[in-house]
């Protein structure tokens, strides 16, 4: 690690009256609403967030990039970045990685190296929407949906290659997100790169190891412009329906055309237990990438409040969705805008989960509008702020990790080891 814990601990003691004050408060209007405290700090605790090692890095655009120095070189180093974070936050306790840029050359030192920091691996990702200098045939007119059948079993291969480097880490799923489609009307056959897709995932599902799950993300449109094969949570649903019972739909809130229901989507996904996985960011126009909050907290907490409605239901046959942050950054420094995304991510979820869901079904059941919407508004509008910061807390991290990130100069301890001109391998 690169600072003490114990330095985390000399902070928090500096903030800790204040912090007290607060969340005394905060706890007491709370109990007061028959919310048990102690049981909301316990899911909180428990809830971790995948960090994607791709998001480690500068992004930039098609425009330029502006990368800030002390990047991460290796997948060693995106381990680390990811272990400093999780000691910041004790909520991200997992890195979901990405092949090839994360090959792992010696797996038992990438392993023990993630188990020192506290780290599991979440869903690999593989990558079949560039083409890599080693390769034989192109992926520009697509991968798993292309018209010649070399490609796509090169497409596939890759796919089964990923798995078993996740098999190797302890990874249990595999997200495929695919570029394929196309950019002119008249370019493809809708029907038959469709059912190509269907038939080399088929391939994909079936060399999984048993316990191991398949997430299919969607995308409507971007890196082609008329159409993509997978656009929709509709075309997802229908290909994992197809593939069998450990295959699911994968929500990234970005991949949605301008004002989709998305809690509605999240919801009927539940109900068919389809929801595999998430991709947490925000976005004003498309697949921006931005910080998690940044843009429509009220839909995230609304996204929220039906993923603990699906979570809580007994009934409900949707299994634990992987959770995981998918961003990428070009001004921000990048640990810090995740800081700020895995904190907008827990105060989602708590808002959720003191939404009165009892008196929420009844305001349902008698058609009352204004009380339904008072009743969630009374929880999105509730500052938990200080209850987040006592789960840290609790679990002996940092009562304010981005002042704490700042305090211990991280980024400058990271540039003076790494250098200002590393780059992340990554978009
Ligand atoms: C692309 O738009 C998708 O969001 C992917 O999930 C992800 O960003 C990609 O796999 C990372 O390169
Ligand atoms: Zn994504
Ligand atoms: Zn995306």
């Amino acid at each position: 690690m690169l600072f003490d814990k114990n330095q985390i601990h000399t902070l928090n003691d500096q903030a800790l009256p204040d912090h007290r004050e607060s969340f005394e408060y905060l706890s007491h209007r709370l109990s007061q609403r028959s919310i048990q405290v102690n049981e909301l700090i316990k899911k909180i605790r428990e809830f971790q967030v995948a960090i994607p090692s791709w998001a480690l890095g500068t992004g930039g655009t098609r425009f330029g990039r502006f990368p800030g120095g002390g990047e991460p070189r290796s997948l060693e180093e995106k381990i680390t970045d990811v272990g400093i974070l999780h000691a910041l936050n004790a909520g991200s306790g997992a890195i979901s990685l990405h092949i090839p840029w994360d090959i792992p050359d010696n797996v038992e030192k990438i392993r023990e190296h993630a188990a020192a920091n506290g780290l599991l691996f979440d869903a690999v990702n593989s990558n079949t929407f560039q083409d890599q200098p080693d390769q034989e045939l192109s992926y520009k007119f697509g991968s798993l949906c292309h018209t010649d059948a070399r490609v796509r079993q090169q497409a596939v291969n890759h796919n089964l290659e990923v798995i078993q480097y996740g098999k190797m880490l302890g990874s249990k799923s595999l997200t495929v997100w695919l570029a394929d489609g196309s950019s002119f009307p008249g370019q493809m056959n809708f029907r038959k790169a469709l059912q190509r897709t269907l038939d080399s995932l088929k391939e994909i599902y079936e060399g999984m190891p048993a316990d191991w799950k398949l997430f299919v993300e969607y995308k409507p449109y971007e890196p082609y412009f008329y159409h993509t094969v997978i656009q929709d949570w509709g075309t997802s649903h229908l290909l994992a329906s197809q593939l069998g019972e450990r295959a699911y739909t994968l929500v990234d809130l970005g991949h949605h055309l301008p004002n989709t229901n998305i809690e509605q989507v999240v919801a009927t996904l539940m109900m068919q237990g389809k929801l595999g996985g998430f991709h947490f960011n925000d976005s004003k126009f498309g697949d921006d990438d931005l910080t998690v909050g940044a843009m429509k907290p009220y839909q995230l907490f609304l996204i929220f409040n039906e993923l603990v409605e699906g979570m809580e239901d007994p009934r409900s046959a949707n299994p634990s969705p992987a959770w995981m942050i998918d961003a990428s950054h070009n001004l921000k420094d990048p640990m810090e805008d995740l800081l700020q995304s895995v904190e907008a991510i827990q105060l989602a979820y708590a808002q959720a989960l003191i939404v009165d869901r009892a008196a929420l079904e009844n305001a349902r059941d008698s058609n009352d509008p204004v009380l339904a919407q008072e009743i969630l508004q009374e929880a999105f509008r509730t500052d938990l702020r200080p209850l987040i910061a006592e789960a840290r807390l609790q679990s002996g991290a940092a009562l304010h990790p981005i002042r704490v990130f700042r305090q211990l100069e991280v980024r400058k301890t990271l540039v003076g080891e790494r250098g200002t001109k590393s780059l992340a391998t990554g978009l």
